[in-house]
């Protein structure tokens, strides 16, 4: 079993495509287990994106997730994150395939609509940033026998 975090970012939310984005993960059958509306911090967007600090679009990534609301997401179930990845699509939506979420509704590498961890390891790190464990909600999807034999 493995936690998957998900951002929908501020172009997903200014485009009014939460709905549309959050119905592709639901439909997986991965299991939903957090889920809030925030916007993010200078803080939060720099212990996130260190990997990148010393990358060129370092700052334009910060600003643009800082720049207005997100959802972040924790879903849950087994291959979470290569399954996530799959449904989201390349990193630069011009290669991603359609059907995919980037591949959609992308054109530009800078407003890309969606991040997900590419790691477990990574998952555990982003989580910690947006989420207590507390809020980490514990239940039983009643369709869970018909998706995870
Ligand atoms: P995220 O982390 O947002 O899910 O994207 P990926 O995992 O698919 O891609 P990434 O970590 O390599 O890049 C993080 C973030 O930076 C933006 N970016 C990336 C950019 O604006 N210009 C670039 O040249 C690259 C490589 C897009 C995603």
């Amino acid at each position: 079993m493995e936690r998957e975090f998900i951002l929908l970012k501020p172009d997903t939310v200014q485009r009014g495509l939460v709905g549309e984005i959050i119905k592709r993960i639901e439909n997986t059958g991965l299991k939903l287990v957090a889920m809030k509306f925030l916007q993010v911090t200078q803080d939060m967007a720099e212990k996130h994106y260190a990997v990148h600090k010393e990358r060129p679009f370092y700052p334009s990534l910060v600003k643009y997730i800082t720049s207005a609301p997100t959802v972040a997401m924790v879903v849950e179930g087994p291959n979470a994150v290569a399954k996530t990845r799959n449904i989201v699509g390349a990193t630069h939506p011009k290669d991603a395939t359609p059907g995919t979420i980037r591949g959609d509704f992308g054109i530009d590498i800078g407003r890309n609509l969606i991040h997900a961890s590419d790691s477990v390891e990574n998952a555990t790190y982003e989580i910690g940033i947006y989420f207590t464990e507390e809020e980490m909600v514990s239940w039983d999807p009643i369709r869970q026998p018909w998706v995870v034999e």
